[in-house]
């Protein structure tokens, strides 16, 4: 027994050792994160039309924490030479921001270009570059035109085709620039969130509505990605790939180890398999699992939509790295169906699962968000191990707070500790290639409205310019950036 204790230590010990003096790799680029309708404001400048975020929190304002909305947010729409100073300021390689469908096609259809919106991103884009930093490109962070919802959005399969017409012409516009894009941002939260009733279009329909987007969401990545690599790739040499929230998740007894592992596939594979895995398709045992619901409850189909041989190859291969949000880690239980919790948003009934907390974890603002820096490192694993494939950016990573302090040094500990885990996992040989951080400054946090913060610039949403200051959390990252390490100090000391 005090042999494993001497072990552990030693390992623990000469790993803080090596930390240290462990640099970034000279290729690994620092970022920071925003997405258009948690910042932009200006909702209805010029010809912007209605988004499906729009038109939710217009009709339903209850459902933020504080009746609130994106109508102004950070007004980046007006401030944004303030972001890209700010960008500066920190020291970063790039900055992640996403482009508002509604601004730039307002018709929804690619038959209409906004010259409004055109030039706001040209503007935010050119303004990047002229300091140095690389823009990266969401093209469709979650804000759908609401004609197209009332067409039935991601549900009906015509999207497809609406979606990689509208990337076509972001590909157009802005590809001789953006050499780094993303074409989607979390599917996992459009379907089983939009159609768990618990985020935008506000659907309850995770039986059938949430399977139908998953399947839809990623035919059109495929279609944007092929379409990218036949008549873009050739012209601009750039990257794509589609970003994916994952948690990482751990049995909280063995006998929940299984559970534990379709739980993963449930949650990653059902939105991963089909783009990084060999085989492509659905995750078998996922398949196979909901397959037998399906038949249970007199469905003569599959509720999950099967793929076609063509479709499995057509979707298989399309990323040119892993594109990874990781924010927190949860303890999976195996329960009675009658007692399955359906967390959050998503349909755990349908598995028989609980998710719970590690007591020993402490906990930030959320109720979801447990924090653990050593899930990070496990994921890179499994992504690596499961798909082999080790290129992966680390597109969000931020701590949320109710506190709104400049001196947010849990803020520094948990993006110190995220990035510990990303050296290690460097050391292990998992070519992590950059980090952007969620999120450049506070902004509209979806639901929570302007009550939860995560940004490493605070913004006064009372003052008419959006006043962004620089927290604690800003200084240590703009020291990591400059030093490319983390043995930074704050007047001397150590953080943490
Ligand atoms: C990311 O989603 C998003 O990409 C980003 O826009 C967002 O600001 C950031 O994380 C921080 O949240 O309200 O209890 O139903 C992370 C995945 C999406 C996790 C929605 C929890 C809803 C919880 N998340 N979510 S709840």
């Amino acid at each position: 027994m005090g042999f494993v204790v001497a072990v552990v230590f030693c390992i623990v010990v000469s790993e803080s050792w090596s930390l240290q003096s462990l640099t970034f790799p000279k290729e690994f680029k620092f970022g920071v994160a925003t997405a258009a309708y948690q910042v932009e404001g200006a909702w209805n400048i010029s010809d912007k039309s209605e988004s499906t975020w729009d038109r939710l929190l217009h009709t339903h304002p209850s459902l933020s924490d504080d009746g609130s909305n994106g109508d102004v947010a950070c007004d980046s729409y007006h401030l944004w030479r303030r972001d890209i100073e700010m960008a500066v300021e920190l020291g970063v390689d790039m900055y992640r921001i996403s482009i508002a469908w509604t601004r730039l096609l307002p018709n929804g259809f690619a038959n209409y270009i906004s010259e409004d919106g055109k030039r706001f991103y040209n503007n935010l884009i050119d303004g990047l570059l002229e300091k140095g930093i690389e823009p990266l490109v969401t093209i469709y962070h979650w804000d759908l035109p609401q004609s197209l919802q009332d067409l039935g959005g991601w549900a009906n399969p015509l999207v497809i085709d609406w979606y990689s017409d509208y990337a076509r012409v972001v590909f157009t516009l802005f590809g001789d620039r953006v050499k780094t894009w993303i074409t989607i941002n979390e599917a996992l939260v459009i379907c089983d969130g939009g159609y768990g009733k618990t985020w935008v279009p506000y659907i309850d329909d995770m039986a059938i509505g949430g399977y139908l987007c998953n399947k839809h969401v990623l035919l059109a990545h495929a279609k944007a990605y092929r379409m990218y690599d036949e008549e873009f790739r050739p012209l601009y040499h750039g990257k794509v790939s589609i970003s994916n929230v994952f948690f990482w998740y751990e049995p909280e007894t063995p006998e929940d180890e299984e559970a534990t592992k379709l739980t993963i596939q449930m949650w990653e594979g059902r939105y991963a398999h089909a783009v990084y895995s060999k085989a492509g398709g659905w995750p078998p045992e996922i398949e196979k699992f909901l397959a037998a619901n399906s038949k249970r409850e007199g469905y003569p189909t599959p509720r999950l939509p099967p793929f076609t041989q063509e479709e499995i190859d057509y979707v298989r291969g399309t990323y040119d790295f892993y594109s990874l949000n990781y924010y927190t880690t949860r303890l999976v239980r195996r329960v009675k169906p009658e007692e399955a919790g359906s967390w959050i948003f998503y349909g755990n009934k349908e598995l028989g699962i609980a998710i719970v907390n590690d007591p020993s974890w402490p906990m930030a603002s959320f109720d979801w968000f447990a924090i653990h820096p050593e899930g990070l490192r496990k994921v890179l694993h499994w992504i690596n191990n499961t798909y082999g494939v080790s290129n992966v950016l680390i597109t969000e990573n931020g701590l949320p707070t109710y506190d709104a302090s400049l001196y947010d040094f849990n803020r520094v500990s948990y993006i110190k500790s995220h990035l510990e885990q990303i050296l290690l996992a460097i050391k292990d040989g998992i070519n992590v290639i950059g980090y952007t951080a969620w999120a450049l400054m506070d902004n509209f946090e979806w639901l929570s409205g302007y009550t939860v913060k995560f940004g490493l610039y605070s913004v006064d949403f009372t003052s008419p310019n959006r006043t962004r200051t620089p927290r604690e959390s800003a200084r240590f990252y703009s020291s990591v950036t400059r030093t490319r390490s983390l043995n930074t100090t704050r007047h001397g000391l150590n953080y943490y």
